[in-house]
């Protein structure tokens, strides 16, 4: 059982509560770190995937479309969009090295991928300069041949090369060891679209027409002074979700910079809207966001795609933050999405039940590489204040 994870600086499932917090591994410089990249069986070669050309983009989106995340009944896989991954992946402070993919030798076919973004994040006390792995992904051709252990081990070198030690990551599957496991939640937009589909059923004793007005939302928002998020709210903005974020336990820090990247409008891959003070005009006093994942809808007649949105990152300080999530459905039905989906982290508990999401059969664990929680202790959903793609 996990022979590669039971290598690496990762918190064991058999560990009691002897470890401090803190770094697993010795402390390490740059100079330690391996300077040939790792080798992989003959047929394949490294690649740095330039995500700046359109034509590379475009093949990691094929992969990715082709060979990515599915739910457990393999009914749906994820789609992000080439402009989706471009606006994650060419983030602040990006490193084109870090977009690590694996080519056939003789075909040049990409078939493997697996990328690393900085991040500020902190967890407790300390704050550290950790990197994001997100979009692992190995042809399903390729599958089980010991290449995801080649990738992570590779891209663990070249982050190291750069002086990172950890990183944070998510996974519908259970690895050693996660530091918190949260729920999928699901708030049906279009559900007549939903059941057609499989992704949900009909409730027993209820009609279609019965569900399609259970789940209708008004056409108008209700929050007073609700805007698209703009470039220049970027400082303010800033320090509201940072001061925000001081609630939770594992939580990132934002720069302005990384604010106005991450806290843009741009259609079918990420919305933010604030609420400009009514009183005071030009003080910032909310936030809500969502980011755009549609997935394939695999063997369906009719449909092949579904449109869904993920709440991001939330502050509520002048109104419930019930009534800004419900605002932000709003905005999405309107702009046709299928369904609204959030986890159970930061403060969700206290909307979903309310706003009629209901609890998903997937789970996503949150992991750390190379660092230890206190006593090997993992934390409550509520205790995360931190989103990944
Ligand atoms: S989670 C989504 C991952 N991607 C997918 O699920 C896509 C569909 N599946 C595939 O493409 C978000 C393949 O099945 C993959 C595995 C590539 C997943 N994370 O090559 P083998 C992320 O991207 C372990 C980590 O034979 P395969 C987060 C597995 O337990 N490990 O399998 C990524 C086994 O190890 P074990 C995973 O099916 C975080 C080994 O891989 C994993 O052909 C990465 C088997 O390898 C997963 N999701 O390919 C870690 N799934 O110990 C970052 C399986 O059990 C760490 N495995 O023998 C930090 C690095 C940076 C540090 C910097 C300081
Ligand atoms: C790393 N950044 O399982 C991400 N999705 O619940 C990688 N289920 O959509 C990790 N199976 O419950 C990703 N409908 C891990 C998640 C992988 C994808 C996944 C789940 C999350 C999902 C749907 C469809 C299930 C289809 C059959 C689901 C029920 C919704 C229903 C709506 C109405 C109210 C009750 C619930």
């Amino acid at each position: 059982k996990y022979a590669f994870w039971e290598t690496q600086p990762v918190a064991q499932f058999t560990e009691g509560g002897e470890g401090e917090e803190g770094p697993i591994d010795a402390p390490k410089t740059v100079g330690d770190v391996r300077a040939e990249p790792y080798n992989l069986p003959d047929s394949f070669e490294w690649c740095t995937c330039n995500l700046d050309e359109e034509a590379v983009a475009q093949e990691v989106y094929e992969l990715l479309s082709n060979n990515y995340v599915e739910d457990d009944d393999n009914m749906f896989r994820f789609k992000y969009s080439a402009s989706f991954l471009k606006w994650c992946l060419l983030c602040p402070g990006h490193q084109l090295e870090w977009l690590v993919g694996v080519r056939v030798k003789a075909s040049r076919r990409l078939v493997g991928f697996i990328s690393a973004i900085p991040a500020h994040v902190r967890v407790g006390e300390k704050t550290m300069a950790m990197v994001e792995i997100n979009f692992l992904c190995v042809h399903k051709k390729l599958r089980s041949k010991r290449l995801a252990p080649l990738l992570i081990k590779e891209i663990t070198r070249r982050v190291n090369k750069c002086n990172i030690w950890q990183a944070a990551y998510t996974a519908g599957v259970l690895l050693p060891k996660p530091v918190a496991t949260c729920r999928y939640y699901h708030r049906s937009l279009n559900p007549r679209k939903l059941i057609d589909v499989g992704f949900s059923r009909l409730a027993p004793r209820m009609t279609m027409a019965r569900t399609v007005k259970l789940y209708k939302l008004p056409d108008a928002t209700s929050t007073q002074g609700l805007r698209e998020c703009r470039p220049d709210d970027a400082p303010q903005l800033a320090e509201l979700l940072n001061a925000s974020l001081k609630r939770y336990k594992l939580a990132p820090l934002f720069s302005p910079e990384e604010v106005a990247h991450w806290f843009q409008n741009v259609d079918d891959v990420v919305n933010a809207f604030v609420v400009e003070s009514p009183d005071t005009p030009g003080r910032l006093t909310d936030l809500v966001s969502f980011y755009t994942l549609p997935s394939s809808i695999l063997g369906h007649p009719q449909h092949t795609e579904l449109k869904a949105a993920y709440l991001y990152y939330t502050v509520a300080t002048s109104v419930p933050l019930r009534q800004l999530v419900s605002d932000a459905m709003i905005l999405a039905a309107a702009r046709g999405y299928d369904v609204f989906n959030a986890l159970d982290l930061m403060h969700n508990e206290t909307f979903l039940r309310d706003l009629k999401f209901g609890q998903g059969d997937g789970q996503l664990h949150y992991y750390l590489y190379n660092w230890r929680l206190a006593g090997g202790c993992s934390m409550a959903p509520q205790d995360v204040g931190l989103v990944l793609m």
